[in-house]
């Protein structure tokens, strides 16, 4: 793995100087490494740590090696990718390698193991794709992906990324803010809520064959349509300046920096504007251990295992790098209106 990473400026540090820091690790193999601990039974486990890295950064985070996957994207998703700009939020942490944002997934379509999805969506073919677009807005039917992406510049968010079970990565992303999707498709006033489906095709996606049927697919998320609409939420296309891989939800994936990873629903293939609060995946499977808001707070317990603090990827037994968790990811001063007055233990 090599990453290439132009220098950046810190405007704020004690050294007023340009900083280049790229701290690197290598991943001893992620296969097996960790169970699925999301279903009950199921052991948890992971490696986790990170750094940081700041400022206004002058292009994109490249990944410089061999490509994560097999599965190549259309010609258009790779050029509108490759002419992505340095985006408007940049995390104040050290970006996780890209052998652990390419090889230690949850995407269940693939398998449940951290490894699975990586191994199992190699060849996984995103081109052509299409997202339906239904329910309360002007603008319904279906649309080829290019159609709905070209007339929109993409850009580089680094975020950080906190899962619910308790390890976090801090990401690269390139895509393209989700109201900017939404926007041009005219959402009604009965539109209160977005709900948003994965490709529920268990030729293509092995982890949708057999008996692992704790999960009734399609995976279904959403939003309430301020969060959806928040200049925070993110449609992925791409990472570290390639392409989605297929393992963290080709060709399209939704990205909500302060929620649970759960709610960042991959492999997109509908939008629905809806009046009432979708049942979600997880709510489904769980309803007393995932919420539909499902905010990063320290403050409430999963009820299995505390949420006050993350296993920062890369993380080892011996260099654990637990780090505090922050209240809505630390995305706080950007989102905490969007919930005053509302009880965050009941509705979480
Ligand atoms: N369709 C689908 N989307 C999904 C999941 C999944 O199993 N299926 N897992 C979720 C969970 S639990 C997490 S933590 C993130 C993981 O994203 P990553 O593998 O890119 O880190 O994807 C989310 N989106
Ligand atoms: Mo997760």
């Amino acid at each position: 793995m090599l990453i290439k990473r132009p220098a950046d400026i810190r405007p704020s540090e004690i050294t007023p100087e340009t900083v280049w820091r790229s701290r690197r690790r290598f991943l001893a193999g992620t296969a097996g490494m960790a169970a699925a601990s999301m279903l009950p039974g199921l052991a948890s486990g992971d490696a986790g740590a990170s750094g940081s890295e700041e400022g206004p950064v002058r292009a994109i985070l490249r990944h410089a090696g061999k490509p994560s996957h097999r599965s190549r994207p259309a010609a258009w998703h790779q050029a509108k990718v490759e002419g992505a700009v340095p985006g408007s939020w940049y995390a104040d942490d050290e970006v996780t390698p890209y052998d652990y944002v390419t090889q230690y997934n949850n995407f269940y379509e693939f398998g449940t193991g951290k490894g699975d999805p990586y191994s199992n969506a190699q060849d996984f073919q995103t081109d052509p794709w299409s997202v339906e677009v239904a329910g309360h807005a002007e603008k319904t039917g279906k649309f080829a992906l290019e159609d709905l992406i070209k007339p929109h510049q993409l850009e580089e968010r680094i975020y950080r990324f906190r899962c619910v079970e308790a390890w976090s990565m801090v990401v690269p992303w390139i895509g393209v803010p989700l109201a900017s999707i939404l926007k041009p498709l005219g959402p009604t006033s009965k539109a209160r809520y977005v709900r948003m489906e994965t490709l529920h095709d268990p030729r293509r996606m092995p982890g949708q064959r057999g008996f692992f049927s704790s999960i009734d697919w399609p995976y279904v998320e959403g939003l309430r349509m301020d969060e959806a609409m928040h200049d925070l939420t993110f449609v992925a296309l791409g990472v570290y300046g390639e392409t989605m891989p297929p393992q963290n939800g080709a060709p399209l994936r939704l990205v909500v920096p302060w929620k649970y990873g759960f709610k960042s629903i991959k492999s997109i293939v509908r939008i629905e504007f809806v009046e009432r609060q979708p049942k979600t995946t997880w709510e489904l499977t769980n309803a007393r251990e995932y919420g539909f808001y499902s905010n990063v707070n320290p403050e409430v317990d999963h009820p299995r295992w505390s949420q006050a603090s993350e296993r920062r990827l890369p993380s080892t037994l011996f260099e654990p790098n637990r780090i505090d968790t922050l209240k809505f990811n630390g995305y706080g001063d950007q989102v905490a209106s969007l919930y005053a007055g509302m009880d965050l233990r009941r509705q979480f």
